[in-house]
């Protein structure tokens, strides 16, 4: 059952801008006026910029910036996840390791888990992602697949996409993809995604995925640490606010299109158009070995193919490389 906060918000957030009487929310919400006004105090205190105009009612700025579980499921199409399931977060350590967590106690397939900000946001490696409050979508969702070890890279390429469509239908920006697991405009990483699998320590098989997807949104350049000022950017870095809700239901409506078929060949195609590391020369870091070869293509389950200066031909499954200027 929706709190009646819950449901204020869900009324407030249809109407976003537009005013609504007390005694319109009471009605329709079969609650007192009083009720109302215990309701709406109480989002304030949660950050909520709501307007009251005398005489006349509330109103949901449109700057007003918070995720929702009611903002987003406004903008969701896809059945395959709702209200109920979105998860949100003031502040967390790691989405991932909640998730993580949530899927070890059970939590289903589309179980959404969203933080304002991460104090612990985890890159892959034991890297950290730089999360800071209220300007990013900072984003895990337990996938409950079939089981096998390749749909794990698969997820993180048809995610890729996902979050590409995602930002170009909602922004109209347009984005490329860095293998294996991040997007960039131009020279920047604007979106990391990182994929971990929970297996039964038993039998050894993948029990579920959790995808993990931190997109910079409204990061202003000066705010991000020196080390990675350079090339991390955000996608509206002198926007203040921009409907994050949105965003986040456009990348889980775009994600859920394609998790049942991973292996398609479509998905595939579009991650490699969408790709920019093919055709360059690159640098390969895998695990303690560093060299250097020529990206050639990426093959139908993700791998990198790659041409090592002896001519030899590999394919990378992981790893990651670094585009050379010379
Ligand atoms: C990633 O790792 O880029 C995966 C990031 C995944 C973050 C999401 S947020 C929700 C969920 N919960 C988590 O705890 N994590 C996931 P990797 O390819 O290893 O890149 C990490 C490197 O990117 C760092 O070492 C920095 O150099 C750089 N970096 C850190 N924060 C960044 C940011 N906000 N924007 C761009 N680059 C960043």
């Amino acid at each position: 059952m929706a709190s009646t906060k819950s449901k204020i918000l869900t009324l407030l957030e249809e109407n976003r801008g537009q005013t609504l009487s007390g005694s319109d929310i009471a009605k329709k919400l079969n609650i007192s006026r009083s009720a109302v006004w215990k309701g709406i105090e109480e989002l304030r205190k949660e950050g909520y910029e709501i307007h009251a105009a005398t005489n006349r009612g509330y109103s949901l700025a449109e700057s007003s910036d918070l995720l929702s579980a009611e903002g987003i499921s406004l903008w969701l199409t896809n059945p395959a996840i709702t209200k109920d399931s979105i998860h949100i977060y003031k502040s967390i350590g790691s989405t991932n390791q909640e998730a993580k967590k949530a899927a070890v106690a059970g939590a289903g397939h589309g179980t959404v888990i969203l933080a304002e900000e991460q104090t612990e946001g985890r890159g892959r490696r034991g890297r950290s992602f730089f999360s800071p409050k209220g300007k990013g979508i900072y984003m895990s969702v337990i996938l409950r697949p079939q089981g096998t070890a390749e749909e794990a890279v698969l997820t993180t390429t048809a995610a890729a996409v996902a979050v590409s469509r995602a930002i170009s239908q909602v922004l109209e920006i347009e984005t490329r993809i860095k293998w294996v697991n991040d997007i960039f405009v131009g020279d920047q990483k604007v979106c990391g995604i990182l994929t971990e699998a929970v297996s039964d320590f038993q039998t050894g098989t993948i029990e579920s995925l959790i995808l993990g997807i931190g997109v910079n949104v409204t990061t202003s350049k000066k705010s991000f640490p020196d080390d990675i000022r350079k090339t991390a950017g955000s996608l509206l870095p002198t926007q203040s606010s921009v409907s994050r809700n949105r965003l986040a239901a456009a990348i889980l409506d775009e994600l859920f299109k394609l998790v049942d078929r991973l292996d398609s060949e479509d998905i595939m195609n579009e991650y490699r158009a969408r790709n920019f590391v093919p055709g360059k020369q690159i640098t390969v870091h895998c695990g303690n070995e560093i060299y250097d070869a020529k990206a050639l293509d990426i093959d139908s389950k993700g791998g990198l193919v790659i041409q090592k200066s002896d001519g030899s031909i590999h394919t990378l499954r992981s790893g990651e490389v670094t585009i050379r200027t010379k």
